[in-house]
């Protein structure tokens, strides 16, 4: 069963040389990329929930651009207590340009699961090796859990992007009304508990709910969260997309990113996060 349900395969789309592991249960499928760790495909029925960007690469050290990229062990550029060198390092962590191997895979009546793994070495502010796992779970919804035993500071940030049919009918629901708004740098208060998207949006919302939805013409996803302390709702709109290689000028009109996180550095604590979608509810 096992063999019928988890695949192995070269190529996904355009990325025709990726390593990648097909997951299927029932009509559904995900696919889930070794290198970065990342899943790029989940189809319930017959509709792509994740948006990939037909610019994407996987040579030269590029993360790839769309999916669920793993950002780990920093969000954005690594701060000062992760960078006690100040050394050039790459936005979002490391682990979206490493390799990743398959450690487990499980199928029963009730779901097929894979688990992959990371070990780094040399990080910047810590010289232990760490262990980063991802468990992927297929059934009548998508479980993405990102954990990490070790004790050490961390960020991670599962920094999925949604495949959405109308940028301009697209709404992102409920949200708390203060956010930190990382266009103009400044904590903002809004008048609604909704995103909406009419011009750039990169907005960081701390303690956000466990449930968000994306609504977007006639399709609905529900994101459930755990482990998280924010929630970062990202578009990039036409201008920022002129200057992201791997976006071609109108694709910023297809997807919105909605990121289950955990950016607080109060505690060395293991890690465990959770993204699970449930679409067309
Ligand atoms: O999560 C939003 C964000 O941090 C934006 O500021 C934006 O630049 C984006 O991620 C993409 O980052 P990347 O390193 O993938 O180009």
């Amino acid at each position: 069963m096992v063999n019928e349900r988890i695949s192995h395969q070269i190529g996904f789309n355009h990325l025709c040389d990726l390593p990648c592991i097909k997951l299927q249960f029932g009509n559904a499928s995900a696919v889930i990329s070794l290198y970065g760790g990342q899943v790029l495909s989940y189809v319930p029925k017959a509709e792509e929930v994740l948006w990939l960007s037909p610019k994407a690469t996987w040579h030269n050290n590029t993360p790839i651009r769309g999916g669920v990229p793993v950002c780990w062990p920093w969000f954005g550029p690594a701060e000062s207590r992760l960078n006690p060198m100040q050394m050039s390092l790459p936005n979002h962590g490391v682990v979206r340009t490493m390799l990743w191997q398959l450690t487990e895979q499980r199928c029963n009546n009730k779901y097929t699961r894979v688990v992959l793994a990371v070990t780094v070495n040399g990080l910047p502010y810590h010289s232990d090796s760490v262990t980063l796992q991802l468990t992927v779970t297929l059934s009548d919804t998508l479980s993405i859990d990102i954990a990490c035993a070790d004790k050490l500071l961390q960020q991670v940030a599962l920094h999925s992007y949604f495949n959405i049919p109308m940028l301009e009918q697209t709404l992102v629901q409920p949200l708390p009304q203060h956010y930190l708004d990382k266009v103009s740098g400044k904590s903002m208060m809004g008048t609604t508990t909704t995103a909406e998207f009419t011009s750039e949006v990169d907005r960081i919302y701390q303690q956000p709910a466990d449930d968000i939805h994306i609504i977007s013409a006639n399709t609905r996803v529900h994101i459930k969260q755990h482990g998280h302390d924010a929630t970062i709702v990202w578009n990039p709109w036409q201008d920022k997309s002129r200057h992201i290689n791997d976006l071609a000028d109108n694709n910023y009109l297809e997807f919105v990113c909605v990121e289950t996180a955990r950016l607080q550095l109060d505690t060395e604590a293991p890690l465990q996060l959770n993204q699970t979608l449930i679409a067309g509810y």
